[in-house]
Parts: C-alpha cells; sequence; structure tokens
C-alpha cells in the first residue's frame, strides 16, 4: 500500500486537483492542513524543493506542484490513467492543464482582494481543516497574513479589474475545450482536475456564480468539484463587473 501525505492550504483550488487525482487513483492519503504564508516556511523546512501547496510525500520521495503530482500518480500507478494514451488527445490535455495553471492566479488573486477587505468569509473556506489554532482565532488575527498574501499575489485593483474583464475569454476557452472533448470527458484526465477546481472556486464569489455556473465550463466545475466549502457575497465594485454581466 502507497503511503501518501498531502499538505494544503484550506480553500486552495491546485490543493484540490492533488486531493482529486489521488482519489481517482484510489491511493489514501493523510492531508495535512498549514496556513497560508507561513505554509511557505514550513514546507522549505520540510525539505521540499519550492514554498507553495500542493505538496506530496509519497513513497519516501518528495513532490510539488499539481502538474508534477499528476505525472508522478501516472509514473507510479498508471490505471486510472490521468493523462490519455492517444498522443494527440494527450498533447491536447497537456496543452489545456499548461493553460489550467496560470489561469489559477485569477481565483487567488480575486480571493485575497476580496479577504483584504473582509476577513469573515475565510472561516468558511476552512471548514473541516486542521491548523493547529481555532478557526475563528486564525480569522480575527489574520490580517497581517492576508496583507502579506495579497501582496505577494498582486491583489491589487488594477489586476483585479484585468482579471475580471478577461473572465469572459477564458470561459469561452474552457467552453471550447469540453466542446471538443479535451475536458469533461467520462474519464476524467489532468486538465479536468486541473481547471474545474480554479471556475469552482471562481464560483465561491456571488459577483462571478451567475456568470459561470450556466455554462459549460461551471457544469463540468460542479461535475469534477460538487462541494467546495466557501462564499463570499458580492464585493467587486459595479462598474468592474460590466463585462461579467
Ligand atoms: N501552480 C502551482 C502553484 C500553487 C500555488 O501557488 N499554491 C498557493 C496556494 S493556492 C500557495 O501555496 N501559496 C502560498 C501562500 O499562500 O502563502 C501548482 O499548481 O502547484
Amino acid at each position: 500500500m502507497m503511503e501518501a501525505k498531502l499538505y494544503v492550504i484550506p480553500g486552495s483550488h491546485p490543493s484540490r486537483t492533488a486531493m482529486l487525482m489521488l482519489e481517482r487513483k484510489g491511493i489514501p492519503y493523510k492531508r495535512v492542513d498549514l496556513m497560508p504564508v507561513i505554509s511557505k516556511g514550513l514546507l522549505r523546512a520540510m525539505r521540499f524543493p519550492g514554498n507553495t501547496v500542493p505538496a506530496l510525500k509519497l513513497e519516501g520521495s518528495r513532490v510539488q506542484g499539481s502538474r508534477e503530482i499528476g505525472r508522478e500518480l501516472d509514473r507510479l500507478q498508471p490505471d486510472p490513467a490521468l493523462y490519455p494514451a492517444d498522443p494527440d488527445l494527450r498533447a491536447k490535455v497537456e496543452e489545456a492543464e499548461a493553460w489550467g495553471d496560470p489561469f489559477q492566479q485569477k481565483p487567488r488573486r480575486l480571493l485575497w482582494w476580496a479577504f483584504k477587505r473582509d476577513r469573515a468569509p475565510m472561516a468558511e473556506y476552512s471548514e473541516g481543516a486542521r491548523l493547529g489554532v481555532p478557526i475563528g482565532l486564525a480569522v480575527k488575527t489574520g490580517g497581517p497574513i492576508v496583507a502579506t498574501a495579497a501582496r505577494l499575489n498582486g491583489s491589487n485593483d488594477e489586476n483585479v479589474r484585468e482579471d475580471l474583464a478577461s473572465l469572459p475569454a477564458d470561459l469561452d476557452r474552457i467552453d471550447g475545450w469540453i466542446a471538443e472533448g479535451v475536458l469533461g470527458s467520462a474519464a476524467p484526465n489532468a486538465a479536468d482536475f486541473q481547471i474545474a477546481p480554479s471556475v469552482r472556486l471562481l464560483m465561491t464569489l456571488d459577483d462571478l456564480r451567475p456568470l459561470v455556473e450556466n455554462r459549460p465550463a461551471g457544469q463540468h466545475a460542479l461535475r469534477i468539484v460538487p462541494e467546495f466549502p466557501g462564499r463570499v457575497p458580492a464585493v467587486f465594485p459595479p462598474d468592474w463587473l460590466a463585462g461579467v454581466r
């Protein structure tokens, strides 16, 4: 039996990618919840090469990054495959997956911007997490963590406006991959697991859910990630949302 320990941050979408891939493989794992920002030092101290989650200890080795984890899981346990055997389809899945990695930054930036305004919704994103301190206390004292995370992720007005304005084009692209069968086929692949958690996280923002939920991309996200705790009430200035309405 494989022994897996997965380091995550509650509410982290690429962490969910890794969880879903482990579950798809049927590999049991122990989840360790880390606080954002503090996670960075802890991961370094544990001798991971980088400082982001998801980070996985598996069979004595350390694998970090959702895409690296997908590849390592297919190597260690080929069935069920996360990357299709057909070379053309595999290339398309890898292309969608590669696009999905930087796309993670949009929901990340939007959420940290929202948490900068109001930390209260953070508690719900940490539902079920074990952070070593009561979640209410973590949120109450979390101002410096939020400020740091927002700064590190470029959660400023200018970037957030641009993220919102470009969102419809992103969703069109995802809908296109679904229409093509690259995403959303009967056997979920690495690109499904990469992209759906990002879209699902966007759907936790009340401002964006109506834009997303009735599109193929939204339906796809709900199918791959039925449950994703957390909800942010309307937060963006209405004129920033002009293009997404
Ligand atoms: N794109 C990478 C990076 C993941 C990433 O940036 N994770 C964020 C959480 S969603 C993180 O660890 N941030 C550190 C922090 O919040 O301090 C992946 O897919 O694994």
